[in-house]
């Protein structure tokens, strides 16, 4: 059998794309909460100023907020392990600088912890995922600031306590190298430099140092969380959380290899060479020197990432991409991490190219690396679900993708990878990060909510859900 006994099946959401109930209990403004709704081909809208008439599709979201014990059953129901979800942070501080606690916001996520340990579920908690609270924006525009270390270990204070005993796996910020691209500016660290009026989602002008510089903090915070979770619960381990977008050359033209050496060192690895080994990476002082960036450091700093390491790595994996070092190739129009197409994938609805071969070789790279124990805790295919006549939802083509990528980690694992746990992304329909909308889905649970605001929240079971039943119940030995 290729996974370990006590393999972490389960799946994975975030606070701001499953809970709606948006300002419900003391509840404060996150980023999330400002963004409109948009589609593939048409940027959701930044609007720091609320518009009336507008949709915002995480206001509501999937309403997991007031059905977490529904939605949990029918996870229990699939036999789940492990769930990972998210706190949103400004349900426990409403504007994030805060000193004492939101009550109301501990005690909800204390009730969705206690309904997992019921059916013995692993709770896996991610801190920080796309919602750092909007207050903090306007205060000190998030993570360009180095007050925001203090905010965050305040946060990460009251949840370690709360739950001591209760958790024993946290993962500090979502797919933290998201900040090495535009891409992570504002959906990942909260940063805005315009506070008057609507910007598309990735419009606002890019400023390479406000996003490294948010990442050094992003580094002292989470090597500070590591500490402080171990100090307050020497039974709790701390792991990091990155995209990893398996990247291969276009050809084997030396200049193209190089290319994707380049790519693969600040995409793939910047963020978990520092978060696992503890220091900043050679390769960076290059980039940093040719391109203008100059990191505000303080004395200590070396110490406490050194001091910080992670405990594992997990990361989300969806797709592959080609570096080439020539400017006339064509870039993938939907893939959001960039790159060239690979002319042997496929690509999915929403341009994203298919590649399970691309997670073995992932889990490779990463437990050569660093020989820390690995989790895959997003992966999943996007796409448009029909219900049939008879009220059935046919998705084998997400049970297609789910299959590949499994055996492959099952390879990956007789390669010696260790490997503790897998948590599917969306495991039931949510709001997309990138898009905004309800129609790309990746659950094996249909919500009925669409992108026109209509729908009653009924959970249905996909075709998909009694699969992965079967194959949770045979430890990824029967993916037929
Ligand atoms: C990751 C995010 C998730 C999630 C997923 C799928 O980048 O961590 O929040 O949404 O991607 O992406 P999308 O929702 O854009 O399809």
């Amino acid at each position: 059998m290729a996974f370990k006994s006590g393999f972490l099946w389960g799946g994975a959401t975030a606070a701001n794309q499953c809970e709606g109930a948006w300002d419900a209990d003391g509840k404060g403004v996150s980023c999330s909460d400002i963004c409109t709704g948009g589609k593939l081909g048409q940027s959701k809208m930044i609007t720091p100023v609320l518009q009336e008439s507008t949709f915002y599709p995480s206001r509501e979201a999937i309403d997991h907020y007031h059905r977490f014990r529904e939605d949990i059953a029918l996870f229990a129901e699939m036999g789940f392990k492990c769930y990972r979800f998210s706190i949103a942070w400004t349900r426990i501080f409403p504007n994030g600088d805060e000193s004492e606690p939101n009550e109301a916001g501990l005690k909800h996520y204390e009730e969705v912890i206690d309904e997992c340990l019921k059916y013995g579920i692993e709770p896996l908690i991610t801190l920080s995922h796309y919602e750092v609270p909007f207050g903090l924006t306007m205060k000190c525009n998030t993570w360009t600031s180095r007050e925001m270390i203090g905010y965050f270990i305040n946060y990460c204070r009251a949840v370690f306590t709360r739950y001591k005993g209760k958790v024993k796996y946290y993962l500090t910020f979502n797919e933290i190298n998201a900040g090495t691209s535009i891409m992570g500016a504002f959906l990942s660290q909260g940063i805005l430099n315009d506070l008057e009026n609507p910007t598309p989602f990735m419009g606002q002008p890019d400023i390479p140092q406000q996003r490294f510089q948010g990442l050094h903090h992003q580094f002292i915070a989470s090597a500070l969380a590591v500490k402080l979770a171990h100090e307050i619960d020497p039974d709790c381990k701390v792991g990091n959380m990155m995209i990893y977008s398996a990247s291969y050359p276009f050809t084997c033209n030396p200049d193209d290899v190089l290319k994707n050496q380049a790519y693969n060192h600040m995409k793939n690895y910047f963020c978990s060479d520092v978060q696992c080994r503890g220091y900043y990476p050679a390769y960076m002082d290059r980039y940093f020197e040719e391109n203008g960036i100059r990191i505000e450091k303080q004395p200590g700093d070396e110490e406490i990432l050194m001091a910080g390491t992670v405990d594992f790595l997990t990361f989300s994996y969806y797709m592959s991409s080609c570096q080439s070092a020539d400017p006339a190739q064509k870039r993938g129009a939907g893939n959001i991490i960039g790159g060239v197409p690979n002319p042997y994938l496929p690509t999915s609805e929403w341009g994203w190219q298919i590649d399970p071969k691309g997670l073995r070789y992932a889990l490779n790279e990463l437990y050569d690396r660093y020989q820390i124990p690995l989790m895959v805790v997003e992966n999943g295919l996007g796409a448009k679900d029909t219900i049939e006549e008879d009220g059935s939802i046919r998705d084998d083509y997400r049970i297609d993708y789910l299959r590949q990528h499994i055996q492959q980690m099952g390879e990956a694992v007789k390669d010696g990878v260790d490997l503790m746990g897998y948590t599917p992304w969306g495991c039931i329909d949510l709001v997309s990060a990138s898009t905004g909308e309800y129609a790309k889905r990746y659950g094996f649970i249909y919500v009925e909510r669409y992108d026109d605001g209509t729908g009653d929240f009924s959970r249905r079971k996909k075709k998909s859900f009694d699969w992965y039943k079967k194959v949770i119940a045979s430890n990824g030995e029967d993916l037929d």
